[in-house]
C-alpha cells in the first residue's frame, strides 16, 4: 500500500512541531508499505492545497495527518472533523477564520475512516498511553483532518484519519506540569499505527473484492 503521512511546521510560538520530527525519522518503508511523507506549513489553505495535490499525485490508499496537541499527555486517535474553522490565534499565514464554514458542499462532519480503536488497543500493547479523542479542535488540524476525509470522499478507496501527539520533553522544559513524550516514543508509535491502519484496510478490501458484509 501507499501511505501519505503529513506533518505540521511549527507554530504559535514553538519553535518545533513534533510532527514534522516524526516524518523526518520514519522509515520509507514500513512492514512492505511505500510511506511517502509531507511536511506542511500550518496555515489553514495552504496546507489544504498542497494535500490535494499531492493525494492526486501519488492516489495513496492511506492518508494519515499528524498534529502537536501540546498539553495533552497521550497519543490521541481522533474520532471526527467538523465544518467549521474557528482559530483563537493566527495561523503562519496570519490568517484567523471565526467561525468559518470550511466547505460549503461538505458534510457537516466526518468520521476518520482509519480504525482508531484497534490504534488505540495496539499502542497500548505496546506500552504506549494512548486514547480516543472526540474533538480534534476547530484550528488548522481539524481543518487539514477535515479536508483529507473530504478529499478521501471525492477521490474513494482511500481511508484518513488525524492523530494528535504530545509536546516533545525540550518544548515544556520552561511549562512547569505540562505533559511530554520523547520522539523515540512518538515514531514507535507512528509505525504502529501505519502497521494497523493498513493491515485492517487489506482486510477491508478483501472483504468488498468478495462482496462480504462482515
Ligand atoms: N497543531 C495545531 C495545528 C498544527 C498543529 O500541529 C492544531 O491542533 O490545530
Amino acid at each position: 500500500m501507499k501511505i501519505l503521512i503529513t506533518g505540521f511546521d511549527a507554530f504559535g510560538g514553538e519553535k518545533i512541531n513534533p510532527a514534522s520530527l516524526i516524518l523526518e525519522k520514519l522509515a520509507d518503508e514500513i512492514d512492505g508499505n511505500k510511506i511517502e511523507k509531507l511536511i506542511i506549513p500550518t496555515a489553514f489553505l495552504r496546507a489544504a492545497d498542497l494535500i490535494e495535490r499531492k493525494i492526486e499525485q501519488i492516489r495513496p490508499d492511506i492518508v494519515i495527518s499528524l498534529g502537536q496537541a501540546g498539553g495533552r499527555t497521550d497519543i490521541t486517535v481522533e474520532r471526527v472533523a467538523i465544518n467549521i474553522a474557528d482559530a483563537s490565534i493566527a495561523d503562519n499565514d496570519g490568517k484567523k477564520p471565526i467561525d468559518e464554514k470550511i466547505r460549503w458542499d461538505g458534510e457537516n462532519a466526518y468520521f476518520s475512516t482509519l480504525p482508531i480503536k484497534a490504534i488505540v488497543e495496539d499502542l497500548r500493547a505496546e506500552e504506549i498511553p494512548a486514547s480516543v479523542s472526540n474533538s480534534a479542535g476547530t484550528y488548522v488540524c481539524n481543518f487539514v483532518m477535515y479536508n483529507d476525509l473530504y478529499f478521501a470522499s471525492k477521490y474513494k478507496n482511500i481511508s484518513a484519519g488525524f492523530i494528535h501527539v504530545p509536546y516533545l520533553p525540550a518544548q515544556v522544559v520552561d511549562k512547569n506540569g505540562l505533559a511530554s513524550m520523547s520522539l523515540e516514543t512518538m515514531v514507535k508509535a507512528v509505525e504502529i499505527i501505519i502497521k494497523t491502519s493498513a493491515n485492517y484496510k487489506n482486510k477491508e478490501d478483501l472483504k468488498k473484492a468478495e462482496g462480504r458484509i462482515c
